[in-house]
């Protein structure tokens, strides 16, 4: 077996910082990556400055592996910071959410009644008996209560575990159980591709399962499902108890390292993980890197297209950006609602500057064509955002030149759940970036690359202070990524369950982070994320990322999407098959043979695809993560495995019926 990842595919094009950046972004002196490497703790300290802290900490950080503390000693509260503090101040008339429903309904919410609705709120958590340390479960659309009742939790110390409105009645009870809510905020339902999702129905038959540590259920009227239920005094109706509440109600002093959310993922096997996160790193950290990143500015109108069922929409909707007091834009609905523009005329409608989206949205405006975003006025943008996988090169072109116009910077984000905040990352004054990498670690992140036998092989910066190390690798190298130095945001464990928590990423090597994904660094420095190391092909003796493959194939003029997974072969060991779904102007054309040699052409022979198939969708997680694993158990003739985080069941069924019809 090979040691480290073979790094097949070349990219060469380059994308140096535009002046308008270079010279007025909040970072622009490359020194700060120096300056954070020799003190990471000192450096986040004095990011943590830029909040309002009620008493400062006595300690940086404290590391007692695999546990971090960060800002130990220091009282703040996360609701003040992203609320309080602008509406008692300057911002007060400032524009906190633009909120657009899917059925088209626009609202705008000042800082001074964001404060207010949140404050309504967290009194009416209280009069259901949450207090201090109780969880309370958020099963809601996107609508703006979603995120004011996460600030609500926040306001009064309650810890919020938001359970993504997609997610069936076993997965709302299961994570409700882990995490021992006390109550369950819900609506009688959300509104997606004109559909109605019909969450009070599914809350019932949570609770039907089983749910004995939730006393109330909280529900909020979004489709008008008031009139037809008469239910058991556990449920309270919105309209009954939250207007009526006082609008003044005090932020909860929280230790910097009290809970402030729970977040479940989903592990490949097993029950889903709930990710700890506390509050001072946490929030030092979210409101650091979207002002770096995003270069955010006092006029910017930022919107996050995540959803905030998922880390994204926690860190980047919601706490980062308004701890910045910034206006976000929040949407209800799906990207072809009630047309494949509805992005743009977004956009267009509220002067969006700033466009944060993942791969997968973007790959599916690929295949729906340029005539879409064409017809809107996209000019207000300035910075665009890509998360949630790695993207392909083409993809990132398109976006570079049909959203950005070829003037507006990309920044490539790669994080994770359990990461909190962004980890690797251009910064749009500094940064020359390439199509496809994430290019370098942020400062006061200290990333690596590790070989199969835990070995450190690269690192921007070698441990401070440490002797004797064996001289890194020259780039460029391959292998697995590894996380040197703890960080504010990181989370804090698995809810309940330290022992997989330190199985599960503290193992695999014996000092640093194992965040599971596979990743190289260029001649320039510059990392590329691979894909999880799951998935990572050994074909012949080759470690191969599917992340290249797949890049090689959307790279043809004719392809919208592929997946790429190893198929077990007797002589290879693995052999290349891809799944592909082609752009609608050549749905039905025979291109196998052709793919195939453009593959052989972009990458060499090694990488050929032994077999292709032309499909219509893809497996998907409710995030927009490509479900390989499930492409495997198609490809090899096995059951199915668990599905249930999957957004929609009934794509990979079909796929698995057509497979098995083709290869007869
Ligand atoms: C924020 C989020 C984390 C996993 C991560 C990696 C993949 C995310 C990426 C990326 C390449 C990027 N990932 N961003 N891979 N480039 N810019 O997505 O969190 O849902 O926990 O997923 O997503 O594989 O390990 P989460």
């Amino acid at each position: 077996m090979s040691e480290t990842l073979e790094t097949l595919l070349d990219e060469n094009r380059h994308f140096p910082p535009f002046d308008a950046f270079r010279s007025h972004a909040h970072l622009h002196d490359e020194s700060i990556y120096a300056t954070a490497a020799a003190d990471p703790v000192s450096f986040w300290e004095k990011e943590a400055l830029a909040l309002d802290w009620i008493e400062k900490w006595h300690t940086g950080m404290e590391w007692d592996r695999p546990f971090a503390k960060w800002f130990v000693g220091g009282k703040l509260n996360a609701c003040h910071n992203c609320v309080d503090r602008h509406a008692d101040g300057p911002r007060a008339d400032k524009i906190a959410i633009v909120w657009e429903g899917e059925p088209g309904e626009v609202r705008r919410i000042t800082y001074r009644d964001l404060k207010a609705e949140v404050s309504k709120i967290a009194n009416a958590l209280k009069a259901l008996g949450v207090g201090k340390g109780d969880r309370v479960s958020i099963y809601l659309p996107m609508v703006p209560e979603l995120a004011m009742t996460m600030l609500a939790c926040a306001r009064i110390g309650a810890a919020h575990s938001v359970v993504f409105g997609g997610f069936s009645a076993d997965s709302l009870a299961e994570r409700t159980n882990d995490a021992q809510a006390k109550v369950i905020v819900t609506a009688d339902g959300g509104y997606r591709r004109g559909n109605v999702v019909p969450l009070l129905k599914i809350t019932e038959d949570a609770l039907a399962i089983g749910c004995p540590s939730v006393d109330k259920i909280l529900v909020l009227d979004r489709i008008g499902g008031y009139q037809i239920l008469g239910h058991s005094e556990r449920f309270v109706w919105w309209n009954d108890i939250v207007p009526n509440q006082s609008s003044e109600c005090p932020c909860e002093p929280m230790d910097s390292e009290d809970l402030l959310y729970i977040l479940y993922t989903s592990g490949s096997t097993g029950k889903p993980k709930g990710i700890v996160h506390t509050t001072g790193g946490y929030m030092t950290q979210t409101a650091a890197t979207t002002k770096w990143v995003f270069d955010l500015n006092e006029g910017d109108v930022y919107w996050c297209t995540a959803d905030c069922g998922w880390v994204t929409g926690h860190s980047y909707l919601v706490y980062g950006p308004l701890a910045n007091g910034a206006t976000v834009v929040m949407y209800e609905g799906a990207p072809d609602s009630p047309d494949k523009d509805r992005f743009w005329r977004i956009i267009e409608r509220h002067r969006v500057t700033i466009l944060y989206t993942a791969p997968t949205a973007i790959r599916a405006f690929m295949k729906w064509g340029t005539e879409y975003p064409d017809r809107c006025d996209l000019s207000s943008l300035r910075l665009l955002g890509s998360v949630g996988e790695p993207i392909n090169p083409e993809a990132w072109i398109w976006y570079h030149e049909t959203i950005g116009k070829s003037r507006c910077p990309i920044v490539d984000t790669w994080w994770q759940t359990e990461t909190g905040a962004i980890m690797i990352s251009p910064l749009p004054g500094i940064t020359t970036t390439k199509p496809g990498s994430a290019t370098h670690p942020l400062p006061g992140i200290l990333a690596a690359i590790m070989n199969e036998d835990g070995k450190e092989v690269y690192a921007e910066f070698q441990n401070p202070g440490k002797s004797g190390e064996a001289p890194h690798a020259r780039p460029p190298v391959g292998g697995i990524l590894a996380i040197k130095h703890p960080w504010p945001a990181m989370t804090r464990g698995i809810y309940g369950d330290p022992d997989r928590y330190k199985k599960t990423y503290w193992t695999r090597f014996e000092e640093y982070y194992f965040p599971g994904d596979g990743a190289k660094v260029d001649e320039d420095g510059c990392f590329w994320l691979l894909g999880r190391v799951d998935d990572i092909m050994l074909v012949a003796g080759h470690n191969i990322s599917t992340m290249e493959v797949e890049s090689a194939l959307v790279d043809h003029h004719a392809v919208a999407e592929a997946a790429v997974i190893g198929k077990t072969h007797d002589l290879k060991g693995q052999a290349i098959s891809a799944f592909v779904i082609l752009k609608q102007d050549h749905a039905g054309e025979d291109l196998v043979d052709e793919l195939k040699a453009h593959v052989a052409g972009k990458i060499g022979a090694l990488a050929r695809p032994d077999d292709i198939f032309l499909c219509a969708d893809l497996p998907k997680t409710r995030s927009g993560k490509i479900m390989r694993r499930l492409l495997r158990d198609v490809a090899e003739g096995r059951a199915l495995g668990d599905t249930t985080t999957l957004a929609d069941a009934a794509v990979v069924n079909a796929l698995k019926v057509q497979y098995e019809d083709k290869e007869g």
